[in-house]
């Protein structure tokens, strides 16, 4: 027997029996009962039409519930469809990936997710859909420290030091404000909680030390480390010329005495000496005495102004070469030069101000 698709049955419970009758009218017995059910009645959803869910988690943030007298299947639609799945036995909504506040990924990234949800009943009958909204909300997160690290540094006895270790860490959350503090610092090193700023002055020489610096946010913070070390300056103690009364054109040999011998890698350009000769600007060029104490420079004096007094007012040392001493034999600390005593034509005496930056 079939019963067609026009078959007018009202929905609910049937029970249907068949006998069967041959050509004499005799019937047989009626067949076991057929109980079917007809069912014209959609599911209909009953959850919300919103949700919230907190940032980077990867739980259930919907629930899709509807009313049936069947066992449903849940789907889902709508033009942030594809940043979910659903599960279609129990209507769970989960997101593929976990959401970040900080960078929404909805079709407008207004951090609000636009989904459809909708259901089918074991008849095939589907209910009509919903909209639904997940808004996904801020969670305060920890200051963030990669790639971001602290350098290590090289700090000269008495020479003032300041390095903002702010630039070690921001905070994905807007409007944080970080304070800083730090452990493991030399004597006479302290740290400005509000800016980051490390600062100090070395009284004497102290090994890599191992300094922990840490930004809080107010109620979660994140910690890195860099090293200190505090090396003995390197020191011009004087400078001497060839010749003591020069004249236009004539080659002028500088001998810079150091403090220690000092290696000179010349690979950005050679180290420049700027002069002062009898009031003119002259440049001095390394020549030689790399694994000395007494490295030389060479220059053509001024066409006019013959004098005999030079002195220095710069070193200038290009890009990637540098001056180096033993003890920092990894650190460029002839950057920059000051005066420290001037003894008269030829003969000055120049500290270097500081380690590279
Ligand atoms: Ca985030
Ligand atoms: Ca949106
Ligand atoms: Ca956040
Ligand atoms: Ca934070």
């Amino acid at each position: 027997m079939t019963l067609a698709a026009t078959s007018s049955i009202a929905a609910g419970a049937h029970t249907l029996t068949a006998k069967h009758g041959d050509a004499a009218c005799n019937q047989s017995a009626a067949s076991t009962a057929l109980t079917i059910t007809v069912d014209t009645t959609a599911p209909v959803i009953t959850s919300a039409a919103t949700a919230s869910f907190t940032e980077n988690g990867t739980g259930t943030a919907y629930t899709e519930t509807v009313t049936d007298a069947s066992t449903v299947t849940h789907s889902l639609s709508g033009s942030d469809a594809s940043k979910f799945n659903i599960n279609s036995s129990t209507g769970a909504v989960t997101f593929a990936s976990a959401p970040n506040f900080e960078s929404p990924q909805d079709v407008d990234a207004n951090n609000i997710y636009d989904i459809v949800v909708t259901a089918t009943d074991a008849a095939g009958n589907v209910g009509l859909t919903k909209g639904v909204a997940i808004t996904v909300t801020n969670a305060n997160e920890d200051p963030v420290t990669s790639g971001k690290p602290l350098a290590n540094k090289t700090v000269v006895v008495n020479q003032a030091f300041s390095y903002n270790t702010s630039t070690g860490f921001t905070d994905p959350d807007a409007g944080s404000i970080l304070t800083c503090s730090a452990t493991g610092l030399p004597a006479g090193f302290t740290i400005n909680p509000t800016r980051g700023v490390l600062s100090g002055t070395a009284a004497s020489t102290f090994a890599a030390t191992s300094i922990t610096v840490t930004a809080n946010d107010g109620s979660l913070s994140s910690s890195q480390s860099f090293t200190l070390e505090a090396v003995n300056g390197l020191i011009i103690s004087s400078i001497s010329h060839s010749t003591t009364t020069v004249k236009g054109g004539t080659a002028l040999s500088f001998t810079v005495t150091m403090s220690e011998n000092v290696t000179v890698t010349t690979t950005g350009g050679n180290p420049i000496l700027t002069l002062s000769v009898n009031g003119q600007s002259v440049t001095a060029t390394y020549s030689s005495g790399n694994g000395t104490s007494a490295p030389t420079f060479t220059a053509t004096a001024p066409a006019t102004g013959d004098g005999n007094a030079a002195s220095v007012s710069a070193i200038t040392i290009p890009g990637t070469s540098s001056i180096k001493d033993s003890a920092t034999s990894a650190k460029n600390l002839l950057t920059t030069v000051m005066v420290e005593e001037h003894h008269g034509a030829g003969d000055s005496q120049y500290r270097h101000a500081g380690p590279d930056a």
